[in-house]
C-alpha cells in the first residue's frame, strides 16, 4: 500500500523520535528551541533530556514494552510533546485523546484500542476516572501538574536521562488516530513510525516548504493528526520552534503569533474568519504561511484574508486515515476556491458509483493513495472506506481539465430538493459573502412540496437583526449569487453552530434539529 518510498529512502530500522529530536542534537543543533509552552521553553537537548527521562520512567516504572498502547489526555503543552516522543521512542503506541472527550468516549476509546496505561493531565482526571472505573480491563492511570510535577514528577525523580531505544521498523505502529465520525462508533487508524516522517518530507518539504527559521503555532489539539503534524512533526522535523497554546481561541492565536514573532499559522476557517475581526488589535506581521484545513475554505475568506494580511491561505484537505493533508497546493501555485492538488508522493482520484474515474467536471467521490496506508484497527468498515489500495473519502469533488481538485460536499451533504442536487457548502459560501453573516451551516429539512428543502442556520454579525427584512435579503443575494433553486428557503438566527471539538461544524446536529 505504499508508492513513492524508495524516492523517500528510508531504512528498514527506524525510530520517529529520534529522527524528529536526536538527530539535531547528535548533528549539534541541541541549543536550537524546539518548543515554548505557557510556562516553559526548550531547546532540542533539553526536549531530548526530557523525552529520554520519560521513556525510563516507561519502561521501568511503568512496564511500557515496544506495541504497548498509551492513552494521553491533555491541553497541548510541552510535557504532553514530550510524553507523546517517549512512548514512540520506546517502541509504544500513543492514543491521544480530545481534552473535552467526556467519560462515555473514552471508554469507548480505551475499549477499543484495549489500552492498559493512561497519562492524564491532573486538571482532566475526573472524567478519565470515571472512563477507568470498573473495566474488566484495567487500566493504571497516571496524572500529571504543570510542567511534569504531580505522580509524573515523583516517578520521573533520579531517572537517568539517557535512553537507549529498542530497534524500533520503519512499519512498527506507533500511532492510533481515533476518527470522531459524524455519528456510530469511532474509528481508530493505524500508523507507522515512518509515517510521521512521511507527512514531513511530503506535505511540509514540498508544499508548505517550512525551514529552520519558521516559528510554528495553531489552534487545532493534538489529538487531532492536523495539530500533531503542523504543531509538532512538521517544525522538528526542520529543527524550527513549535509554540504551543492551551487556550488557542481566535484571541489567544493573534496574541500568541505576535508575541512569539509566530511564521506558520495552522487552524481552520472558522478561526481565520474570526481573526479578521482582530486584526488591527494584534501585529501578525510575522506571519508568511497561513495553512487552512479541517473544513472547506470558502473563496470569500480567502480573499478577505488575502486582502486584511496580504497572504494566501494554504487550503488543504487531510484525513486521521492518511495521517495528514494530501490534497494542497504550494502559494504560487493556489486557486482560490479549489483545495489544489494531490501532494507530491499521492495520487487522487474522482471515482463515479462503478468506482471508474469521472470525466474533468463531473462530481463523485474523492480517492486517495499515497505512502501512508488506511489501515483501520479490527473494524470491518475497512472493506467499505478502503478499496484496492485507494482510500474512499466522505467527500464529493470534481477534478478541472488542469488537475485541480474542488470540493463540493460531503457525501451526506448533498441536498436534494425538488430533484435538485444542492451542495450545502456551496450555498454557506454564498451566505458568507454577505456582510450580516459571520457563520452559517446549510443542511437540508423536509418539506411537503418538495421532499427536502434547503435550510440555513445564520450566526449574524455585531449590528445586524435576524428579521424578516434580512432573511428576504439573503434569501436574494443567493438567488444573485448561484442558480436560483439553491437558495435557503428557511433561514434561522442562532447564536452559535454545533462544533467538533477539532472546530468542525457538526452537520449531523442541524440536520437533527431540521428534522425536528
Ligand atoms: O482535513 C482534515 O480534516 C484533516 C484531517 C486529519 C489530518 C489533517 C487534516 C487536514
Amino acid at each position: 500500500d505504499f508508492i513513492n518510498l524508495d524516492r523517500l529512502g528510508y531504512p528498514d530500522h527506524l525510530n520517529a523520535t529520534v529522527e524528529l529530536v536526536d538527530r539535531h542534537v547528535t548533528e549539534g543543533r541541541g541549543d536550537r528551541v524546539a518548543v515554548v509552552g505557557p510556562d516553559v521553553t526548550w531547546t532540542y537537548a533539553e526536549l531530548k533530556r526530557q523525552i529520554d527521562r520519560m521513556a525510563n520512567v516507561l519502561v521501568e516504572k511503568l512496564g511500557l514494552v515496544p506495541g504497548g498502547r498509551v492513552l494521553l489526555r491533555s491541553a497541548n503543552n510541552p510535557t504532553k510533546v514530550a510524553l507523546y516522543l517517549a512512548v514512540i521512542k520506546a517502541g509504544g503506541i500513543v492514543v491521544a485523546t480530545m481534552p473535552l472527550l467526556r467519560a462515555r468516549e473514552l471508554t469507548q476509546i480505551l475499549d477499543k484500542a484495549r489500552i492498559p496505561l493512561a497519562l492524564c493531565d491532573a486538571g482532566l482526571i475526573d472524567e478519565m476516572a470515571k472512563a477507568a472505573e470498573g473495566r474488566t480491563e484495567p487500566v493504571r492511570v497516571v496524572t500529571w501538574r504543570g510542567t511534569a510535577g504531580g505522580e509524573l514528577g515523583d516517578l520521573l525523580a533520579g531517572m537517568s536521562d539517557r535512553f537507549d531505544p529498542p530497534p524500533t521498523r520503519a512499519d512498527d505502529p506507533c500511532l492510533l488516530g481515533f476518527t470522531s465520525g459524524t455519528t456510530g462508533l469511532p474509528k481508530a487508524t493505524i500508523h507507522y513510525q515512518r509515517d510521521l516522517l512521511v507527512i514531513c518530507d511530503c506535505y511540509a518539504r514540498e508544499v508548505l516548504r517550512a525551514t529552520p527559521d519558521d516559528v510554528f503555532i495553531g489552534s487545532p489539539p493534538l489529538a487531532f493528526t492536523f495539530g500533531l503534524g503542523g504543531l509538532v512533526l512538521f517544525p522538528f522535523r526542520v529543527g524550527a520552534r513549535a509554540v504551543l497554546l492551551e487556550k488557542a481561541g481566535p484571541a489567544d492565536l493573534a496574541a500568541g503569533i505576535a508575541r512569539h514573532r509566530a511564521t506558520v499559522l495552522f487552524t481552520a476557517p472558522t478561526a481565520y474568519r474570526a481573526m479578521l475581526g482582530l486584526i488591527g488589535q494584534a501585529d501578525l506581521s510575522s506571519l508568511r504561511k497561513c495553512v487552512s484545513a479541517g473544513e472547506t475554505l470558502p473563496a470569500p475568506t480567502f480573499h478577505a484574508w488575502l486582502t486584511a494580511t496580504g497572504l494566501k491561505l494554504m487550503d488543504g484537505i487531510g484525513a486521521t486515515e492518511m495521517l495528514h493533508i494530501f490534497i494542497a497546493s504550494p502559494e504560487d501555485e493556489i486557486r482560490p476556491g479549489a483545495t489544489g492538488k494531490p501532494v507530491p508522493g499521492y495520487e487522487a482520484r474522482v471515482i463515479d458509483e462503478a468506482s471508474q474515474p469521472c470525466p474533468p467536471g463531473v462530481p463523485g467521490r474523492l480517492a486517495v493513495r499515497g505512502p501512508i496506508g488506511c489501515r483501520y484497527l479490527a473494524d470491518e468498515r475497512q472493506t467499505v472506506y478502503v478499496k484496492d489500495g485507494w482510500n474512499i473519502t466522505g467527500d464529493t469533488y470534481l477534478e478541472d481539465a488542469d488537475g485541480y481538485f474542488w470540493f463540493q460536499a460531503r457525501n451526506d451533504d448533498m441536498i436534494v430538493s425538488a430533484g435538485y442536487n444542492i451542495a450545502g457548502p456551496e450555498v454557506e459560501a454564498s451566505l458568507l459573502a454577505h456582510p450580516a453573516v459571520a457563520e452559517c451551516g446549510v443542511v437540508a429539512a423536509p418539506c411537503p412540496e418538495r421532499g427536502r428543502i434547503v435550510a440555513a442556520y445564520v450566526v449574524l454579525n455585531p449590528g445586524h437583526t435576524g428579521d424578516d427584512a434580512l432573511t428576504k435579503a439573503l434569501q436574494e443575494h443567493v438567488k444573485n449569487d448561484l442558480a436560483p433553486y439553491k437558495y435557503p428557503r428557511a433561514v434561522h438566527y442562532v447564536p452559535a453552530l454545533p462544533k467538533t471539538e477539532s472546530g468542525k461544524l457538526q452537520r449531523f446536529a442541524l440536520r437533527r434539529q431540521a428534522e425536528a
